[in-house]
């Protein structure tokens, strides 16, 4: 709030000395009427950005996996099956999928990079909100629950969960939760996805399929 006071100010000064300076230089005026309306835009409007991240990566390395690439049916932790292809691929019939998921069983992913407008320093504001496309098939009378969670570290900064995803398939799409992030931060970002079933009693395993995970990003420039 301090920040954006003192811009104000340096705005208004800047437009009083371009006053000023029209009696004495009109081109020094003209220079400065720029400067004062480029920062004008930046104080009042509140100029904002927006990307959105996808994954670019696997990070499953270090993780208990068991889900599995629709295109190979291979675990997507096998050597060369690279399962973020299939969540950034914009097509609904390329997915990752587990049977019969539990909460322990999860698939990381690395996010694409901040954009190049993001601040390079301090931490701005940035609000986030975590989205993706699933549904289940096999043994559709049991219960699914899918969670794709965006975490830095071990923290998780914001999630999307459904607690029955549908077997004509569904978006779900979490609630927009505002942090602030540096822009390493941002680049550090990931996402986890897990699922859990329940009821259903026999008739064989539920697949829980993901075909697509994106983080829409919005940020002050
Ligand atoms: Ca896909
Ligand atoms: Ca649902
Ligand atoms: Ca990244």
């Amino acid at each position: 709030m301090k920040r954006w006071r003192w811009l104000v100010m340096a705005a208004a000064a800047l437009v009083a000395a371009g006053a000023v300076g029209l009696s004495v230089w009109p081109g020094a005026a003209a220079l400065l009427n720029v400067t004062a309306a480029k920062l004008t835009t930046q104080t009042f409007t509140d100029v904002v950005g927006t990307a959105t991240l996808l994954p670019y990566a696997d990070r499953d390395g270090q993780t208990h996996n068991q889900w599995s690439s629709s295109s190979t049916e291979t675990r997507c932790n096998s050597p060369s099956v690279q399962c973020y292809t299939l969540l950034n691929d914009n097509n609904a019939n390329t997915y990752i999928f587990n049977s019969n998921p539990s909460s322990g069983q999860r698939a990381q992913f690395e996010l694409d990079d901040a954009p190049g407008d993001v601040p390079t320093s301090g931490s701005p504001v940035v609000s986030v909100r975590v989205s993706f496309d699933a549904k289940k098939s096999g043994n559709t009378a049991m219960t699914v629950r899918a969670t794709v969670a965006l975490k830095l570290g071990t923290t998780t900064v914001a999630s999307a969960s459904d607690s029955d995803i549908s077997a004509t398939g569904e978006t779900v799409t979490g609630s927009e939760v505002a942090v602030s992030l540096s822009r390493t931060d941002v680049n550090n970002l990931y996402i986890e996805v897990t699922g859990t079933t329940s009821g259903g009693g026999p008739g064989g395993s539920v697949d829980l399929q993901v075909s697509s995970i994106s983080v829409q990003i919005t940020y002050l420039k």
